[in-house]
């Protein structure tokens, strides 16, 4: 899909900080410029929230499928009103209500797919308020997919970010980590503890300031995936970062802003890769560059190796079309691939152990079968050669949602799109069965669901939010292979999730929706002494855990999983932001936009 330049307009204004840009979005000609609240608390009570109809705040395309979930009152029908004329455009019949132990809640469900004329609307039900505004409109996510792929921007470390690009979130450089020295738990004869190493660019993270090789593994491999899948989404898109306008697509440049860093994270004496670059202890509420203090490369870990192995032979192949702009790019890339995974091979069982001194995040996993067979699918994909199809052991090798510490799931989502180029050794019938199998079990769970969703109780864990996106990008790759609309509704039903037709009744992105997110665990959000959070950033999402509460002033509205959820800075549990939390947000709103039929 191309974008047309009413889209490109709407996000230079937004870039700049001018604040009614969510008017195009798809809101009622109100600004939504997020009015932050004094206490810093904008959940609604549990109580409150099950009375109001849930839906998808930023809308949708014509074609797409159309649902709201509406509490469990005596009405047994709804309409959906043009919010600008205030005129009833159609009529429908809720379904039987019921109950989602996830929530608590017993609901109905409003179909409204039918309705294809572009416009503002709302769904009302007697004896309940309208719902919120939303659009339907065939540019609808344009402004999304643009602001998450520039939340990522906004995160970068070793950067001042400009007002030109940044508008008023515009802030000096922060960790320049051109001097950063090797932690005890990571010297080497050739490396002892204390030398100083320049590993200068990346991401932060999250709401912290640090940054760690697996989580970026997933992370940039998802915003590669994106582009390979969906390129002509992406070719003519502009979101004013300072490479715009090159050879390359904003989302590449952004991709390889990380990059850059990863290949600074790998030893050159042996292709080992650091965990992490980290400061000893998380920083206190501050601005990027008021954060000095020293930082370190801590432990060389065969995760970290193979997820930068996997993601080095993704971008190998990603940037090899770019050799004129980016001479040896490519060719550097893959042999770092390899080397790092030669390092694994030759230590296969290395898990993180967190050093004493060091109490930042750990991204510590002890089951690395996966992340071997992540690593040689890319290769095998990359290099054509047999060996590493052998090696990630595929007939043994099944399909889940990925996470950052299960990535089997992204082999096969890479072996499924390259499956006209792979060799004979390649089980064609195997890939397809296993994007099937697991695309056809989240099915189940959308059929069943009575909010339509394929999130289960299970499914509410730290991060959850990216659970909902990760489940679309997995229904999404079914969609892509055999064309069955049911795959395309229910991934929709994911991203509808995230932006309101939840338990909350939050839009979980910064600065999209009439109610969303406004005080996420982001320091320069919170720092920046600007009222509103910096936009395009996906929270982590309701989880029982409530692991910060003893720090939290304010109590969560409620302990059940889907509405355990603290719109407050202290929620790091239930709302941070994080790399691997919105880069399925660039590849959902992405995918959803360009297979929609048009
Ligand atoms: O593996 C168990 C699983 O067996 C069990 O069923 C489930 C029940 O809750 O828990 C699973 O472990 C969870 C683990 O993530 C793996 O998903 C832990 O409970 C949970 O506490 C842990 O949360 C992680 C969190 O760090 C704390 O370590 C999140 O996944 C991870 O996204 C988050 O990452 C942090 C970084 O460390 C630092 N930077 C910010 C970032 C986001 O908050
Ligand atoms: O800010 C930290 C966040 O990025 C992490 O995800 C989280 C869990 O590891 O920890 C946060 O830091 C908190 C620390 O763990 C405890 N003291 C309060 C810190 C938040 O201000």
């Amino acid at each position: 899909m191309s974008i047309t330049p009413p889209a490109n307009l709407i996000r230079m204004i937004a870039a700049l900080g001018f604040s009614g840009f969510l008017v195009a979005c798809g809101n009622d000609g109100q600004s939504s410029t997020p009015s932050a609240s004094a206490s810093g608390s904008n959940a609604s009570s549990s109580n409150a929230s099950s009375l109001l109809v849930k839906v998808n705040q930023l809308g949708f395309l014509p074609e797409s499928a159309k649902v709201a979930i509406v509490p469990d009152v005596a009405a047994t029908r709804f309409k959906l009103i043009n919010a600008g004329t205030a005129t009833e455009v159609f009529s429908g019949t809720l379904s039987a209500a019921a109950m989602w132990d996830a929530s608590g809640e017993s609901v109905k469900v409003a179909d409204f797919s039918s309705v294809k004329i572009p416009g503002d609307y709302q769904v009302r039900v007697e004896g309940l308020t309208d719902s919120q505004v939303f659009s339907i409109a065939p540019d609808v996510y344009s402004a999304l997919t643009a602001a998450s792929i520039k939340a990522f921007y906004f995160n970068r470390s070793g950067i001042e970010l400009l007002p030109e690009f940044a508008g008023k979130f515009a802030r000096p450089l922060g960790h320049p980590d051109t001097q950063v020295l090797i932690h005890p738990s990571a010297a080497s004869d050739a490396r002892p503890a204390g030398t100083v190493v320049s590993s200068p660019k990346g991401w932060y993270d999250a709401g912290d300031y640090n940054k760690y090789i697996v989580n970026s593994g997933i992370s940039t491999y998802t915003l590669l995936a994106a582009y390979e899948h969906f390129p002509s989404l992406f070719n003519n898109q502009n979101v004013i970062i300072p490479e715009s306008g090159n050879a390359l697509p904003d989302v590449l440049d952004e991709a390889l802003w990380n990059l850059e860093w990863m290949l600074t994270m790998q030893d050159p004496n042996d292709g080992g890769v650091y965990h992490k670059l980290t400061n000893k202890n998380f920083d206190g509420t501050v601005m990027p560059h008021q954060a000095t203090s020293e930082r370190y490369l801590v432990q060389k870990t065969t995760a970290a190796a193979l997820d930068f192995a996997a993601v080095m032979a993704v971008a190998s192949r990603v940037f090899a079309q770019y050799e004129t702009q980016l001479p040896g790019l490519s060719a550097k890339m893959l042999k770092a691939a390899e080397a790092a995974w030669e390092w694994a091979n030759i230590h296969p069982a290395i898990v993180y152990e967190q050093p004493a001194d060091v109490h930042t995040g750990e991204y510590g996993d002890k089951t690395l079968s996966d992340e071997f067979a992540w690593a040689a699918a890319e290769l095998y994909i990359t290099t054509r050669v047999d060996g590493y199809y052998t090696a990630l052991k595929p007939v043994d090798l099944f399909n889940s949602v990925p996470s950052w510490g299960n990535v089997q799931g992204l082999a096969w989502v890479s072996l499924a799109h390259h499956r006209n180029q792979l060799t004979a050794v390649a089980d064609q019938t195997l890939i397809a069965s296993r994007i099937k199998t697991l695309a056809d079990n989240l099915l189940s769970a959308w059929y069943a669901s009575p909010y339509k969703i394929s999130m289960e109780k299970n499914n509410f864990v730290w991060g959850s939010n990216s659970v909902a996106l990760n489940q679309a990008m997995m229904l999404v790759q079914a969609y892509r292979l055999d064309g069955k609309r049911d795959y395309l509704d229910a991934a929709q039903a994911q991203l509808d999730y995230v932006l309101g037709r939840n338990a909350t009744d939050t839009s979980f992105v910064t600065g999209f929706g009439k109610k969303s997110t406004l005080h996420p665990h982001h320091r320069p959000s919170e720092a920046d002494g600007i009222a509103e959070p910096i936009p395009g950033f996906i929270a982590g999402g309701p989880q029982p855990g409530q692991q910060d509460k003893a720090g939290c002033q304010t109590a969560y509205p409620s302990t059940i999983a889907a509405k355990s959820y603290l719109d407050h800075y202290c929620s790091y549990a239930s709302n941070e932001i994080a790399i691997n939390w919105n880069a399925p947000l660039v590849y959902v709103s992405a995918a959803i936009a360009a297979l929609t039929p048009k």
